[in-house]
């Protein structure tokens, strides 16, 4: 078996992963089995850039690779093309996107940068692992450069209808440079046969079923591979000392009445301002939930440079004013709105205190917060997921309460019955849940791609 080569934006960490969650998890773990090299962006702007030194830190069987890149990289590569271009276009924001010919340019231009450095490393049995839209183009540019590897793709984020994506200058270009991957994963099946859609509609390529595409005399696979967490270790999180004390803090705060959670970075696709609009509907429409129910909201601040990101913000605090001038009382806060961020087990425990897990998306690749909330609750006595039908995690978690996250009413509706819902189907809804993320982890989700892309490599 070769190694694995890894290549992400960001890199790490190996040890102590559970702080970071259950991708870090997963790809440690691939990577500590097959030994190999984990390569990415340092983080840092220097005048070099991807031309500087690459920065390595080795542990036994992992060696973790790091580069610079310059301003220019920065702006037009990750502020502009990634997070400007394909992050709006791909959770389906034509509003919010910005096509500027310079931002692709940089994009390819750092993707082929990276591609370069990291083809000298390479050994001729290592399996590359690929991940998510920062990437798209970088497995062209490794197979121009005769690298002939197995080669995986994992896409994070939706992937669109090709109605949607078209909107894209160049977006045929994009996708031709993806199947120069082996295997193209996806978070849901809808994802994966948008994609498959796309190359036969525009690329005049077959789908040939079972997720294999025929293309220009090559095949490849683009399903679904939807992507899980550390279920049995982040269970664990919510029952150690770290995450008692804060249930502890939260449930003398109650004082017996509910809580909402919601978990999620600031950004436009979490759909945070039509969540706040829902629940102050929920005390409209349901007013004996007044001074009996309340919303915490949990936002650590993300890309807080970019103007989209701004306007959100200044939003949800209007709101949160606003709610809570309408409804609060002496005793009683309707809207607790902390833009900070927690360590992992705190917020395993504040899952675990709160009766409802509030996860409402307008689009999302996944959602991790989703899974992390099942796996925090008590068998005995679990919450309730309240979830976005335009989540990933919609896919694969029926028995929670679904709902259109664009209609206030609905949502508000969904709460009622989250509220509301009885003891035993609770519980019948969690186990279910619960026995499901623990069977398709995040490392069953690492290894199934693994095995996959053996089968196909040319
Ligand atoms: C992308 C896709 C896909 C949040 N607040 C705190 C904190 N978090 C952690 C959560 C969770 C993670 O951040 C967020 O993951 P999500 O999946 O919800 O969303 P994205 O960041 O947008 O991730 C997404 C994912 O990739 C994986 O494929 O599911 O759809 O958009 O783990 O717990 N962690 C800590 N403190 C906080 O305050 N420690």
């Amino acid at each position: 078996m070769g190694r694995l080569v890894v290549v992400s934006n960001r890199v790490g960490p190996l040890k102590d992963t559970g702080r970071a969650g259950g991708l870090a998890v997963a790809l440690v773990d691939a990577l500590s089995q097959s030994g190999g090299i984990w390569f990415g962006w340092s983080g840092d702007v220097s005048e070099e850039g991807t031309f500087g030194q690459l920065k390595t830190q080795t542990t036994r069987k992992v060696q973790m690779v790091q580069l610079d890149m310059t301003q220019a990289d920065y702006d037009e590569f990750y502020a502009g093309y990634a997070n400007r271009t394909l992050w709006p276009v791909l959770h389906y924001r034509l509003d919010l996107a910005v096509f500027d010919r310079r931002f692709e340019q940089g994009y390819r231009h750092v993707n082929e940068r990276f591609a370069t450095r990291v083809a000298p490393l390479l050994e001729s049995d290592d399996i590359v692992w690929v991940h998510d839209y920062h990437f798209l183009t970088f497995g062209a540019n490794l197979r121009a450069m005769d690298i002939g590897n197995p080669m995986a793709f994992f896409l994070h984020i939706p992937f669109p209808a090709p109605e949607i994506l078209a909107a894209l200058p160049n977006a045929s270009s994009m996708v031709r440079a993806m199947l120069a991957y082996d295997l193209i994963g996806f978070q849901t099946e809808r994802d994966a046969a948008n994609f498959r859609r796309f190359v036969v509609e525009e690329l005049e390529g077959t789908d040939l079923g079972d997720g294999r595409l025929q293309i220009s005399g090559g095949e490849v696979i683009a399903r679904a591979y939807p992507i899980g967490i550390d279920a049995e270790a982040f269970s664990k999180f919510a029952m150690s000392p770290d995450a008692r004390r804060n249930m502890g803090r939260l449930e003398k705060l109650l004082g017996g009445r509910q809580q909402i959670i919601g978990v999620d970075r600031i950004d436009y696709s979490k759909g945070l301002p039509e969540r706040f609009r829902a629940f102050e509907r929920l005390l409209e429409d349901y007013p004996e939930n007044r001074g009996r129910v309340s919303l915490m909201q949990v936002a650590p601040p993300s890309r807080a440079e970019l103007d989209a990101y701004i306007d959100i913000r200044r939003q949800l605090d209007e709101m949160t004013g606003h709610v809570n001038g309408r409804f609060a009382d002496l005793d009683w806060t309707p809207i607790r709105f902390l833009t900070k961020s927690f360590p992992r087990r705190a917020l395993a425990g504040i899952y675990r205190a709160s009766r409802v897990g509030l996860v409402t998306p307008l689009r999302d690749g996944m959602n991790l917060v989703a899974k992390e909330y099942i796996a925090a609750q008590r068998a005995e006595d679990p919450g309730v997921l309240v979830l976005s039908r335009f989540a990933g995690a919609a896919e694969g978690m029926k028995e929670a309460v679904i709902v259109n996250p664009h209609s206030a009413e609905e949502v508000a509706a969904g709460l009622q019955t989250a509220i509301t819902m009885p003891l035993e189907e609770r519980r019948d809804r969690w186990q279910i849940m619960f026995d499901r993320l623990c069977r398709n982890d995040a490392v069953a989700w690492s290894r199934a791609i693994m095995s996959d892309v053996r089968t196909v490599a040319r």
